[in-house]
């Protein structure tokens, strides 16, 4: 079975409440490729917002839970908050937690897991740094990175990987295409190893870092590009010209 098409809008720290219901209004009123199945991730203030907004068939993710039923841990949202918000997903693994807040692959895994088990989707990145990359070590990071996840979890129908090379991460300097398919195809050599043949066929393994409505055409024709998760793109209007893509 083709792999659906999958874009992700990752708003990170960014929009208010007049630009989000703008942003999330010419979504309602865009020809969006039924073909895609796409996800918006505003911050978590702003999640209920947007859920009460948009139309029903996109989905809205948080960027971010913790592992935790309930209880002392301030600042923090549960899974069960999430699923009781109809907030169907969250990004976990973000660069910009796991290098400016310090979260560890183990953390990243234990969290994967929590969403999980309480039945929301997991947009799951991984990424190297410039420095990596030049020393050859793509592959050995993103599969450590995905490694400790596949020691929590077994099942992999609800994850969507979305493979960030941190050197590309809005500075406009986008991975080729080449280099994209390159590690596209090393994930999913990765799964077939370490996971298994059903979710090396079906994981939806989507690229990001400085996807712009210029440059995701050719991304997309990549045999292993299964979409993308978008930042500051995902802000403009711009945005639904990278949904559609495949078309
Ligand atoms: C990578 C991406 C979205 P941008 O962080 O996750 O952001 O498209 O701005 O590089």
């Amino acid at each position: 079975m083709p792999r659906q098409f999958f874009v992700g809008g990752n708003f990170k720290m960014n929009g208010n409440i007049d630009t989000i219901k703008s942003i999330v209004s010419h979504l309602n009123d865009a020809k969006c490729d039924s073909n895609t199945e796409v996800v918006i991730a505003p911050p978590a203030l702003y999640l209920l917002l947007t859920r009460e907004h948009l139309r029903s068939g996109i989905e809205v993710a948080a960027q971010n839970v913790f592992d935790k039923p309930n209880g002392a841990f301030t600042g923090e949202i549960s899974v069960a908050q999430l699923k009781d918000s109809n907030i169907t997903w969250t990004l976990l693994g973000h660069s910009e937690r796991r290098v400016i807040l310090q979260e560890s692959d183990s953390f990243v895994a234990q969290k994967t897991k929590a969403a999980l088990d309480g039945g929301i989707g997991v947009i799951l990145c991984c990424g190297e740094t410039l420095e990596q990359r030049e020393a050859g070590k793509t592959i050995e990071v993103v599969t450590a990175q995905l490694g400790a996840v596949a020691r929590e979890i077994k099942d992999w129908s609800k994850v969507v990987i979305a493979y960030e090379p941190i050197w590309a991460i809005g500075t406009g300097k986008v991975a080729s295409t080449e280099q994209a398919q390159e590690v596209h195809a090393s994930i999913r050599e990765w799964l077939g190893k370490e996971v298994g043949g059903e979710a090396k066929e079906a994981t939806r393994i989507i690229y990001g870092g400085s996807v712009s409505e210029k440059n995701c055409r050719e991304l997309a024709k990549e045999k292993d590009i299964d979409g993308f998760l978008v930042g500051g793109a995902s802000l403009k209007p711009a945005f639904v010209d990278i949904i559609n893509a495949r078309q």
